[in-house]
């Protein structure tokens, strides 16, 4: 009897000592004393058009377009960049009824550099139409470029395919299209980039959604990026 009883007290000793400990382990760490803070910059915050003066504002438009040149050079030289060797599209300007398109809206015209010849295709409107292009030398590819004069078309892009060196189609994007017009410059640049693709990339499809953004739409040039 007396063994249980001291039995007890010892396991009451032990409890309590341990909720003490566990007690102090809980107690709260002291606040560890504030870094201190990054010195604030007087920068001037970015002033909206209403607040600049017409001499800021001349200043902004032309770095908008300093911004659009570095932008363009830098597609227009880039070594992992090549442009479409051949086109063909589902529909060009003038092509009713049998009857053969100027060469001025021929699909031929998207190949090589940029020179402001284009494709026209030959719906505003109305369904859908495609642009394939191929590429002399198949890469694993991160992105692909077209080149739009400036208008409203990059919008109505709804579908980007790249098509392996077994022919098969790869979806690498579909939806609505938020690039825009690009009033920086003459043309505008749909840009789309995507991990590197698995497979070598051989040709690039283009599918537009004509009645997201109405009117003819044209095409002067179109990269494919990888190696
Ligand atoms: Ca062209």
């Amino acid at each position: 009897m007396k063994k249980s009883i001291l039995l007890i007290i010892l396991l009451s000793s032990l409890c309590l000592m341990a909720c003490h400990k566990k007690t102090e382990e809980a107690a709260p760490v002291e606040t560890a004393p504030k870094a201190t803070e990054a010195p604030v910059l007087n920068a001037p915050a970015a002033k909206t058009e209403a607040e600049m003066s017409d001499a800021e504002k001349e200043m902004a438009k032309k770095q908008a377009l300093m911004d659009y040149g570095v932008m363009e050079d830098t597609y227009m030289n880039d070594s992992k960049a090549q442009w479409a060797s051949s086109a063909k599209a589902s529909s060009t300007f003038g092509d009713d009824d049998g009857k053969t398109p100027s060469s001025s809206n021929v699909a031929d015209n998207v190949v090589g550099k940029v020179d402001g010849k284009t494709w026209t295709n030959n719906n505003q409107e109305i369904g859908f139409d495609w642009l394939e292009l191929t590429y002399d030398k198949p890469v694993a590819a991160t992105e692909v470029r077209l080149v739009m004069p400036n208008g409203d078309a990059p919008e109505a892009i709804s579908k980007v395919e790249l098509q392996d060196t077994e022919s098969k189609w790869h979806t690498v994007w579909s939806g609505i299209s938020d690039v825009k017009n690009d009033s920086r410059g003459n043309r505008t640049w749909f840009v789309k980039t995507f991990p590197k693709t698995a497979y070598q990339v051989k040709a690039v499809k283009y599918t537009m959604a004509n009645n997201v953004s109405h009117g003819y739409k044209y095409v002067d040039a179109a990269q494919l990026v990888g190696e």
